[in-house]
């Protein structure tokens, strides 16, 4: 039986405004799961072969477009197809963070960002511009999507400090065309003081999650996907846990599961 979003997501679904948001957690219900896969392989057969294992216990699916060694425009539509049957938003990681007008030329470029993705991500440090950019660009090929602003980073020794959060946090959630942030997963304290000055109406999306206890490579940090969620996250992105487990998608099944219980064990109690 499929739940009601407003019950699920609660003052998430009454006071989003974003259309894609609402979409989202429409789709985050009708699979329930909240997992967001960083699908972080770099041949598009490997991208395949994992949407279709996992593609019924995730909700979106994030790229990164420029680590495909055989990318080639047909290939990536056929990905971009095989997404959107499995109903999955497309998301790419593209990290933003130049001048206006370079920002949009850049959604454009080989890859042609602006035509296939749902969501991407940008950093704020160029400034408020860079949002109405990105619009400019999906609205220069008749599409519209979402923003989600890096307001803090899962990673060890980054310069995204509180009074960093706070103004992107403030600037950011009065802008339409901001979908949400992404907050540091790793870190449950953290978020919790992220989602207190974000309030209900943005997204807030977070890497740095794993089942297993540990840090990952490079320094990456991990936290609890459910402690994440209890803390104010509304979807946990997923990579390794995922695509370098023995078998993802009984990895993809369990990330579902533990965040779909802690979601609406936050919303009901
Ligand atoms: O602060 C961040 C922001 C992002 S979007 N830390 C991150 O790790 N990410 C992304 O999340 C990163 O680019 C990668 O694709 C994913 C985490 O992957 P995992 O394998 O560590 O789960």
């Amino acid at each position: 039986m499929e739940l009601e979003p407003s019950s699920v997501w609660g003052d998430r679904w009454t006071s989003c405004d974003s259309p894609i948001a609402k979409k989202y957690m429409t789709v985050a219900c009708q699979k329930r799961s909240i997992v967001c896969l960083a699908a972080d392989r770099n041949t598009l057969l490997g991208l395949g072969e994992l949407i279709d294992q996992v593609g019924p216990y995730i909700s979106a699916l994030k790229t990164h477009v420029d680590l495909v060694d055989d990318w080639t425009p047909e290939g990536w539509a056929e990905l971009c197809d095989k997404a959107r049957q499995a109903n999955l938003l497309i998301f790419e990681d593209r990290k933003f963070a130049d001048i206006g007008g370079i920002t949009r030329n850049q959604m454009a470029g080989i890859y042609d960002i602006r035509s296939w993705s749902d969501l991407v991500t940008a950093h704020f440090i160029s400034g408020p511009d860079i949002v109405d950019s990105l619009q400019s660009a999906w609205g220069d090929v008749g599409r519209k999507g979402g923003v989600l602003l890096l307001a803090q980073m899962s990673s060890r020794g980054n310069l995204l400090n509180p009074d960093y959060t706070k103004t992107v946090v403030d600037s950011g959630k009065t802008l339409k065309g901001v979908f949400g942030f992404i907050g540091n997963g790793s870190r449950p304290r953290e978020l919790e003081k992220l989602r207190e000055i974000v309030g209900p109406t943005k997204m807030i999306w977070t890497p740095g999650v794993n089942l297993a206890v540990g840090d990952g490579n490079m320094g990456q940090r991990y936290g609890d996907p459910c402690e994440a969620v209890i803390a104010g996250s509304d979807t946990i992105i997923v990579g390794s846990g995922i695509h370098r487990s023995d078998n993802p998608e009984q990895s993809a099944k369990m990330y579902a599961a533990a965040s779909w219980n802690a979601l609406l064990e936050r919303n009901n109690g």
